[in-house]
């Protein structure tokens, strides 16, 4: 692993000259590309090629010039399938992420984002989500992360949007970026990569926007670098699924990993965790890579992105580590509902299994009290009800997993439960 540098002269000079955006990145040495292998065969090989989890994998792909037609094409597919399917159903951040995806690294799917009109269909989207916000105490349509999505595929692929709007809504104080009264790394992280953005148009003339304007964003990106950077623990931020986005809005944002300790720090843990399985999934892998090869989501539409292939192969089939099946065979583990009253039950099942087996088998025991419902999202099903009690946005209700008191980091369909693990959905507010 190894940082790399500019030369220190010429640096110095275009850092004088441009405040802001020649930060140090930190990114894994070629000699070291095997390390990254189970993070490709992850997003190669997934069945998940569609929808949400496509965009993810190509937008990846695409940013660490991984260059496979094929694939490509297979993946693209898979976008636009899901795209006829869900019609005006997407989100805003679904579609802006889209936009990303087709138009990373100038290639020919930027006719249809100009056919399809996707940057107009994303700006109403967002003033739906503006709108929402009047309406609803200031919660969105979905949520900040999105909204951040949003403002950067905007500013990427030259959508209209106010930047006096986003000043007036994306202060560090807002709610929307903490959730349970904690500041959410990933929201923070992609905010900040929107604010660079637009920061970058207006200084580059791009668009208009008086100096007042200009300085509360540099003041946000500032703030919301230090919010990220008082969230690392052993190298990650927040926790490792939000680690891959903070490295980026620090890459253009912070002097962060010119500290080289700072950039072996974070690099040898992502590492660690990759080599432990802790990316297996298309879209955890998605969003990690591009920090780890030393690219943003702001290099999207440079012209100098995604010129080479990295020496890896891609059609490497290394297998993803896989947990060791010890025996026993079948494990037990506690399972309730907590909404005012708790509900419990014991249930046995084959050892591996994932939360979501456990909600199946307790549902079967007792349809009225564990019945409950999911959707589909980029990181596998979302739980949506329990006993028919609906997650609502407008509410900032949900239904929050835990394990043995302690609130989980994976979702129902990644998280592997244990034997006598006593886990929980609690009724919920963000
Ligand atoms: N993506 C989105 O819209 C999601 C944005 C995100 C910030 C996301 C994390 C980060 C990311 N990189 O995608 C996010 N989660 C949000 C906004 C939310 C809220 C969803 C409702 C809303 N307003 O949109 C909410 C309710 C606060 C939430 N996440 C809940 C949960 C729990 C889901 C439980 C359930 N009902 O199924 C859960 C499991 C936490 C818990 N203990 O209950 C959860 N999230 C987790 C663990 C995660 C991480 C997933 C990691 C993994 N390996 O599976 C996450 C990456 C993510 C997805 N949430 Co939320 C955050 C992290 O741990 N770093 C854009 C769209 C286009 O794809």
């Amino acid at each position: 692993m190894r940082p790399s540098y500019q030369l220190p002269l010429v640096g110095l000079l275009l850092s004088s000259l441009i405040p802001g955006q020649l930060c140090k990145i930190c990114e894994v040495s070629k000699e070291n590309y095997s390390d990254l292998k189970p993070l490709l065969s992850t997003m190669v090989n997934s069945k998940y090629t569609r929808g949400i989890q496509a965009a993810n994998t190509l937008l990846s792909l695409r940013l660490v010039g991984i260059q496979n037609q094929s694939l490509e094409h297979q993946l693209t597919q898979g976008i636009q399938e899901d795209m006829k399917r869900k019609g005006s159903d997407l989100t805003s951040g679904q579609l802006a992420l889209i936009i990303l995806a087709l138009g990373a690294c100038k290639n020919t799917d930027e006719v249809f984002i100009s056919d399809a009109h996707l940057v107009r269909k994303l700006e109403e989207k967002f003033q739906a989500e503006i709108e929402n916000m009047e309406i609803h105490n200031g919660n969105p349509l979905t949520n900040y992360y999105q909204l951040s999505l949003d403002v950067l595929a905007l500013c990427l692929f030259s959508g209209d949007y106010s930047v006096t709007e986003i000043v007036d809504r994306f202060t560090p104080d807002n709610k929307n970026y903490y959730f349970g009264g904690h500041f959410s790394v990933d929201t923070g992280a992609m905010a900040v990569l929107a604010l660079t953005c637009v920061q970058r148009s207006i200084t580059s003339g791009k668009i208009e926007a008086d100096e007042k304007d200009l300085n509360k964003i540099n003041h946000y990106r500032e703030s919301l670098v230090n919010k990220t950077l008082s969230e690392e623990k052993d190298g990650l931020f927040g926790n490792t699924y939000s680690t891959g986005e903070a490295m980026q809005a620090l890459f253009v944002s912070s002097n962060y990993f010119e500290n080289e300790q700072n950039c072996q720090k974070t690099l040898h843990t992502v590492l660690r965790n990759v080599s432990q399985g802790a990316f297996r999934t298309p879209t955890a892998a998605a969003q990690i890579l591009p920090a780890l090869m030393g690219k943003t989501y702001l290099d999207v539409n440079k012209d100098s992105a995604c010129a080479h292939s990295p020496d890896f192969n891609i059609s490497s089939d290394d297998p993803v580590s896989v947990t060791p099946t010890a025996s026993p065979s079948k494990i037990t583990v506690n399972y309730s509902v907590q909404i005012n009253k708790t509900y419990s039950t014991s249930v046995t099942v084959k050892n591996g299994s994932v939360f979501l087996d456990v909600m199946e088998a307790a549902q079967k025991k007792n349809r009225t009290l564990f019945c409950f419902t999911t959707e589909e999202s980029s990181w596998g099903p979302y739980v949506t009800s329990v006993q028919g009690i609906q997650a609502n946005n407008n509410d900032r209700t949900y239904w929050e997993l835990l394990s043995n008191g302690k609130s989980l980091s994976q979702g129902v369909g990644s998280y592997v439960v244990k034997d006598g693990d006593n886990l929980e959905v609690r009724w919920a507010k963000y």
